[in-house]
């Protein structure tokens, strides 16, 4: 089986991978000065033309793009080819204000079905795979994204997209689906309904995870990986930059390889702006280096990270990103104390609990409360009130030690904890209501 989709550039030496960055760059640059005045105005405010970027080490001349700019410029302000080259556009599902519309040429999609392609197989997939997505399709690039990857692979299909979990494990079991692409929050849902079912992690077909579109734990992943009997891999992307296959997990599940050839990432201070030596942590920055129709330069992603260059024993050579730690604009401040879900979630699937919990955030009295509700799983379900203090305090206990506050823990039965099948919701910020 093959180990990798484009070998001679996943595994190319840093020096070549850097030539080709800074060619691409300099062709980046003059495309979208030639034709996005809305970025041009950016760069002469800042006194900037093309050739004052000679190579990366310039890039941090260059001003950022932020969703703020994306919502200004909508629609299409910063669409840098006439309407007759583009053929898509996909969008994200603007719950945090007005929908951001990415465009698509030809071109940019077959470059970001091949990214897809490039995390299939390093999850290990190949064209004898059967690959189930359950990501959304249409407007979110989950379904498509990964879709095209699987055809470029030649992996047969599935196009299930999400929801109606009964005929999603009707097509695992039936067509005997080696691969299944979703949200963790959604395979965890799957897998606790297959368990249910009286399904055994060796009755499912299923070998690989390709899961992404949101931030899990390692405990979340051994807890999936554990009932269906999988190994579960991590994707990242936004639809900014493309969409999923940004970077993806290899065979060392340990950190997401970012495809360099086409994207290349800083870490700034989200505080600040200044960028940041690799290997701390910060925030993640991406210039699009070969997207003709919406080529953002140095765009602020809000999500935290570290990357990590260390030689990997998969032999790519692209950099990785570490789990991520959340999205700068998730970070909760609770009494002044600075929140990440997934800290919380990792106390919770550290006690045994699954990540079906929420987080509730209020100020009562000018003091901020945090409430978290946690499901029990159907083996620890009980009504002994004594046994479910216990438990409570256990609970509230670990999450004081990791985040230095006290959370009001309550204990609810199992299922009551509304499922999702794309990207959970997990906190309610009452203070921002
Ligand atoms: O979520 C693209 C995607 C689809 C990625 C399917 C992976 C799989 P958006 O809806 O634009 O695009 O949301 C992008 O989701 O900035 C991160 O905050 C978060 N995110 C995406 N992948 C991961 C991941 C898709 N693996 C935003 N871990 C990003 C943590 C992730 N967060």
């Amino acid at each position: 089986m093959e180990r990798y989709y484009q070998q001679e550039i996943e595994c190319a030496s840093r020096e070549t991978i850097k030539a080709l960055q800074e060619e691409k760059l300099q062709r980046q640059i003059r495309h979208v000065w030639e034709n996005v005045p809305y970025y041009r105005k950016k760069l002469e405010a800042k006194g900037l033309r093309p050739e004052d970027i000679k190579s990366s080490a310039d890039l941090y001349k260059l001003p950022f793009l932020s969703k703020a700019d994306l919502r200004e410029a909508y629609p299409y302000g910063l669409l840098a080819k006439p309407l007759k080259d583009c053929v898509r556009i996909q969008s994200t599902s603007g719950t945090t204000g007005k929908r951001v519309v990415a465009f698509y040429t030809q071109k940019d999609i077959d470059m970001w079905e091949e990214c897809c392609a490039r995390a299939i197989v390093a999850a290990g997939g190949s064209n004898e795979d059967v690959c189930q997505v359950s990501y959304g399709y249409g407007l979110f690039t989950g379904g498509p994204g990964l879709n095209g990857g699987s055809h470029k692979v030649g992996c047969l299909t599935i196009p299930a997209s999400s929801g109606n979990t009964e005929r999603q494990i009707m097509f695992i079991m039936d067509l005997k689906a080696t691969i299944l692409c979703c949200t963790p929050s959604y395979a965890a849902y799957l897998g606790e309904s297959m368990k249910e079912m009286g399904y055994k992690p060796e009755d499912i077909p299923l070998k690989i995870g390709i899961f992404g579109a949101e931030a899990w734990s390692e405990e979340m992943r051994r807890d999936i990986e554990a009932t269906l009997g999988i190994k579960a891999y991590d994707i990242y992307g936004l639809t900014e930059i493309s969409g999923p296959g940004v970077s993806f997990e290899c065979s060392a599940q340990n950190g997401m390889h970012i495809n360099e050839d086409h994207f290349l990432v800083e870490t700034i201070d989200p505080k600040t702006g200044e960028v940041l030596p690799e290997g701390s942590q910060g925030e993640l920055v991406f210039t699009a280096l070969d997207k003709e129709a919406f080529p953002l330069l140095r765009y602020r992603t809000r999500d935290i990270c570290t990357l990590n260059r260390e030689p990997c024993s998969c032999g790519r050579t692209h950099v990785r990103m570490m789990k991520l730690k959340g999205r700068s604009d998730d970070m909760m401040v609770i009494r002044g104390v600075n929140v990440f879900p997934s800290q919380i979630e990792t106390v919770l699937l550290n006690h045994g609990y699954a990540a079906n919990y929420q987080i509730i955030v209020d100020r009562v009295n000018n003091t901020d409360t945090l409430d978290v509700k946690v499901e029990m799983t159907p083996q620890m379900f009980t009504d002994n009130v004594g046994e479910i203090d216990e438990r409570r305090k256990e609970l509230a206990d670990g999450i004081k030690s990791i985040l230095g506050i006290r959370a009001k823990v309550s204990l609810v039965a199992p299922k009551t904890i509304e499922r999702s099948e794309g990207k959970a919701v997990r906190v309610i910020d009452k203070r921002k209501i």
